[in-house]
């Protein structure tokens, strides 16, 4: 742990005893196999944990020392590093600073201004993934009753291809898998995730995987070591014998976008197979297939249709190695395909996820012990905050139950998502922007578009933990309104609150927080958002003030729009929580057909008319010390890279093609060929075990390269992890 987490004496303590009662921890959305203590073991999960619960303060003298523009000019580690948020302040455009206020002044003032606007359509209501099913609930319905279905969030830059692929496919935007089924599982794939540094609780399950045999198949362009090899800190043995286990059985290093093309290799030879075993095969399921899907004649004839030299030549791989894939998975009778972000920020995204969902079905691999589909989600409550109403699409059958429970009738027309919010208050046409955590205009593509837009807005409000480049991007009137962390008791008029979150395998349980808050002027963000929406909706129909005293009356409330959650506060007072249903497990389809669908991904690429080849592909990627665009240092220590992030990594192969020697500086440039240039300059070349053709740099640094609207159209989430570049040395001319 660096230093700079000063972590008091309590937290040291409670993150040595949490028990089930306690609170949920907010670095990832992977399941805790017991509920029971996790943070002693998981590295990543204890820094975000402690960054939390820092000792450090930023109080309102803070802000009279440092103007708004001085405060642009530190880093984004700088800005966070200073600690916790402390009072609710108020933005003072003469003196270019951020001024304590009372709370009830600026709810008043907040609401006031957005009673003065003349359209609701133009307010903007941003969620990111933190937030508790209880905060997140009580926001869209403010929003809601305000006349705005603009619910931008952070799932739109992270699994909106799962949100929207995979209701077209399987019925339900969601994974199906609970944590037993990777006891029963014969075969993982594992696709464009890194879960050494992202999901570090998933690697005890990998592990566990690995060590009882089963093959664990890996799609990575990059060779991230705790794929490779793992020493699962639960382990006395190894830890004794500084031992590890190999946890890839076979590690792909598929091209940059080539996903789709690996799967249709992998298909289209089980499909070879198949035919090849004669009229009794049971390569593929075809008494599943029959029962239970449709589409598969249209996917048969396009996989006979594509040739194998267009799959090796855009996924990477070799005919061999996907027919090996293709004879790994017939022989297991429960395959589990687990993803992250190397799928989805694609400009084919949706389609990728769907081509994995039909690779799942071609073996009845839904619905039965071992088997189904794994998508890593990103924020620890970020499928939550989906199921509880966070969407700009709401359905007819929501907003009638909201209609019913609260007696006003929600607007029915669809909002804005992520990137399109952004391009409104690009546009000028929206004017107000709340954000319930997170840092927007940073995690979105494009800060040359998207961080002067936000100076332009009427109002920003943010309900935040710590201090971000967001809270300084200041409009007219700017607010900051700081909360409490999961770690902290929740003190309200009934007593000490919980709240809940869903992990990423739909299961819905309590967190309560322990520790002393980092100051008497906090409030929680059920509280914010209450007083929010009393303060602005003089007239509303909802009994903001009642539900903050006893959150169990929010759950109530959420019961009744979403009857999944029926008997939701006796069901989390059990240890471990409850499981929302999933339709899949027991292959019921929700689809229109009322089957699973097999889905199209024509062609093998995402832009088949880019085909220049001094084009490189550019993904973007976290370190080891990061936490989106909290940067808690400055080592990526899997990979190698210490006390710097101006790195990209580069295939040997393609670093001598361009006479590039390993630390020289070098330029990397967006090759759209038109439009506004595009460049990352002052950063080293690193050799690095990556597919040829690829090039990795990290987030947020790579986001000047990204284009607003360079986006997977079907789900509007930015193709973060497929820029076309162009690389050369610093000192010579960039390529024309
Ligand atoms: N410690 C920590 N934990 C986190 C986060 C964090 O920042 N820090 N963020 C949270 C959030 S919001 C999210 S969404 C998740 C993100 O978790 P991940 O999905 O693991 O996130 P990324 O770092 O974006 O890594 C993507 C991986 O995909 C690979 N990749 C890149 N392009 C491609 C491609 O074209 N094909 C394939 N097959 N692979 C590719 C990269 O090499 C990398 O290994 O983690 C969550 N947990
Ligand atoms: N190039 C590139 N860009 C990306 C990605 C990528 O892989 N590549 N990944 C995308 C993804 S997957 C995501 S999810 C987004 C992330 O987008 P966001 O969710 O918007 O960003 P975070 O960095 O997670 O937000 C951090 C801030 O949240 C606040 N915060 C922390 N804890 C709490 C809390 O408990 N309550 C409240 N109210 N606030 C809190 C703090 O002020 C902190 O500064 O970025 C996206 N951007
Ligand atoms: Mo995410």
């Amino acid at each position: 742990m660096r230093e700079q987490m000063e972590a008091g004496e309590a937290t040291a303590t409670l993150l040595r005893t949490n028990k089930p009662e306690g609170f949920d921890c907010p670095g990832c959305a992977w399941p805790d196999k017991k509920h029971t203590s996790t943070f002693q073991f998981c590295e990543n999960g204890a820094k975000a944990v402690t960054w939390e619960a820092t000792t450090k303060r930023v109080p309102p003298t803070f802000f009279a020392k440092n103007t708004v523009t001085s405060l642009l000019a530190w880093s984004d580690y700088q800005l966070e590093d200073q600690g916790r948020l402390t009072h609710p302040m108020v933005y003072n455009a003469q003196k270019d600073i951020y001024e304590a206020i009372g709370w009830d002044e600026a709810f008043a003032r907040i609401g006031e201004i957005l009673r003065g606007m003349a359209n609701p359509d133009g307010v903007e209501f941003y969620t990111s993934g933190r937030a508790s099913n209880e905060a997140a609930f009580l926001y869209q319905i403010f929003a809601r009753e305000l006349g705005s279905n603009n619910f931008p969030d952070c799932s739109n830059m992270c699994h909106e291809a799962t949100s929207v692929g995979l209701p077209q496919s399987i019925g339900i935007g969601k994974g199906t898998v609970s944590l037993d089924d990777f006891d029963h599982c014969e075969l993982i794939i594992a696709m464009g995730h890194n879960p050494g540094t992202n999901h570090p609780r998933m690697m005890g399950t990998l592990h566990e995987v690995a060590r009882r045999g089963a093959p664990i198949i890996v799609f990575n362009p990059l060779r991230e070591r705790a794929l490779e090899r793992f020493a699962d800190p639960q382990d006395p043995l190894e830890m004794a014998t500084l031992g590890s286990t190999p946890i890839a059985s076979t590690y792909l290093q598929v091209k940059v976008g080539g996903d789709a093309a690996a799967l249709k290799g992998i298909m289209k030879a089980l499909l070879e197979m198949d035919a090849a075993a004669g009229p009794n095969s049971t390569i593929l399921d075809h008494a599943f297939i029959r029962a239970h899907t449709n589409g598969f004649e249209a996917l048969a004839a396009d996989l006979h249709a594509t040739t194998w030299s267009a799959i090796v030549a855009i996924s990477g791989l070799s005919e061999a190695e996907l027919r090996a894939v293709a004879d790994a998975y017939a022989k297991s009778n429960a395959t589990i395909v687990t993803y992250g972000m190397g799928m989805t920020q694609h400009s084919m995204g949706t389609q990728n996820v769907q081509q994995i969902a039909n690779l799942l079905l071609l073996r009845g691999n839904f619905g039965k012990p071992g088997a189904g589909i794994c998508p890593l989600r990103g924020h620890s409550n970020v499928q939550g905050d989906r199921t509880v109403g966070i969407t700009e699409k709401p359905t007819a059958a929501m907003l009638d139950r909201i209609e019913k429970t609260f007696g006003f009738r929600p607007p029915a027309t669809h909002g804005h998502d992520a990137v399109a919010a952004m391009q409104a208050i690009v546009d000028g046409r929206s004017k107000a922007l709340l954000c319930l955590g997170g840092n927007l205009a940073v995690a979105l593509p494009d800060p040359e578009a998207c961080l002067p837009a936000m100076r332009r807005l009427e109002l920003s409000v943010h309900v935040a933990t710590k201090l971000n480049r967001s809270h300084l991007l200041t409009g007219k009137h700017s607010f900051l309104l700081p909360c409490l962390g999961r770690t902290e008791r929740d003190m309200q008029a009934s007593g000490p609150q919980a709240v809940t979150v869903e992990d990423s395998m739909s299961m819905v349980h309590a967190s309560r927080g322990k520790l002393t808050p980092a100051s008497e002027a906090l409030r929680s963000e059920p509280a914010i958002v209450a007083g929010l929406a009393a303060a602005t909706l003089p007239n509303s129909r909802v009994p903001w003030m009642e539900l903050i005293a006893d959150y169990d009356r929010i759950r109530d409330a959420i019961e009744s729009v979403f009857p999944d959650f029926q008997n939701y506060n006796e069901r989390i007072r059990h240890p471990g929580g409850f499981r929302l249903p999933l339709p899949p497990t027991e292959r019921i389809w929700n689809t229109p057909s009322g089957k699973a669908e097999f889905l199209p991904f024509h062609g093998l690429e995402e832009d088949p008319t880019r085909t220049d080849p001094t084009i490189l592909k550019l993904t973007t990627l976290r370190s080891h010390d990061q936490y989106n665009t909290t940067i808690y240092g400055l080592d990526d220590r899997y990979r190698g890279v210490f006390g710097r992030r101006d790195v990209v990594f580069m295939n040997e192969a393609d670093l001598a093609a361009l006479g590039i020697q390993e630390g020289d500086e070098i330029r990397v440039e967006t090759a759209f060929g038109q439009g506004q240039e595009r460049c990352l300059s002052k950063v080293i070349a690193v050799a690095y075990k990556i597919a040829r053709g690829a090039v990795a740099t990290y987030y947020p640094e790579g986001n000047c390269l990204v284009p607003l609207d360079y986006i997977d159209k079907a789900s509007g989430t930015p193709s973060y992890k497929s820029i076309p570049v162009r690389v050369s040395r610093a000192d010579r001319q960039a390529h024309s």
